[in-house]
């Protein structure tokens, strides 16, 4: 892990967008990264952001700037400039939203599918595990159809309760871990193009 993690230098921000419908928590998932405790939200007009320095996991002391985009229908065509070249993307759902999953799915593969974003590392927040409703995980994942996604897409599907903060720390060290091995190929990618260029300049 070293010599990857020594690639991001402490004066680097993560670049990273937070999107999914409304409602179903992403602005409570950002304060409590944030503040490490409950804040009330209010419906996102538009965005919030903030630059936060990750407190626990593997990925304490990252800094990552959050973009949290609003989710509802009149919002939902900003997510393509937001997501732009973005390091990862967290994409929040509510695990007891059952009638809007398909909705959530549409919205999700047309997220992974803008050329930009090809290849960015998903973190799936399957949010609100606290309610006696909530679907697990595999469910969440087999309704979303992630393997259907695009097969440079790496994700991850993290159940979690924003409001008392379980299972953010672990879905941010898997995001973390995504973005530091996509660092690593692209790097290594780059090496082997000049490489060749060089062999054939020769
Ligand atoms: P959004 O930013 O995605 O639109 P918000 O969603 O963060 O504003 O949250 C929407 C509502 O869901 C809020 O309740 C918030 O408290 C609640 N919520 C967020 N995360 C959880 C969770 O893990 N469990 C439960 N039970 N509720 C959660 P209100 O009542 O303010 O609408
Ligand atoms: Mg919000």
């Amino acid at each position: 892990m070293g010599n990857i993690s020594s690639n991001i230098s402490a004066f680097q921000s993560l670049h990273i967008v937070m999107l999914g419908l409304d409602s179903a928590g992403k602005t409570t998932v950002l304060y409590r990264l944030k503040f490490n405790e409950f804040v009330n939200t209010v419906p996102t007009i538009g965005f919030n952001t903030e630059k936060i320095k990750l407190s626990n996991g593997t990925a304490k002391g990252i800094s990552c700037h959050f973009w949290d985009v609003g989710g509802q229908e009149k919002l939902r065509p900003l997510w393509k400039s937001y997501s732009r070249c973005t390091d990862g993307i967290i994409y929040v759902v509510d695990s007891v939203d059952v009638d809007r999953l398909e909705e959530a799915k549409t919205e999700l593969h047309k997220v992974t599918k803008f050329a930009e974003n090809q290849g960015t590392p998903l973190l799936v927040i399957a949010n609100k595990q606290d309610l006696p409703k909530s679907l697990p995980v595999a469910e969440i994942e087999k309704q979303l159809a992630l393997h259907e996604l695009i097969p440079a897409t790496t994700y991850h599907v993290q159940p979690a309760c924003a409001i008392i903060g379980e299972g953010l720390t672990e879905g941010m060290d898997k995001l973390y871990e995504m973005i530091l091995k996509r660092r690593k190929s692209l790097k290594q990618k780059k090496k082997r193009t000049s490489d060749l260029a060089g062999y054939v300049g020769r």
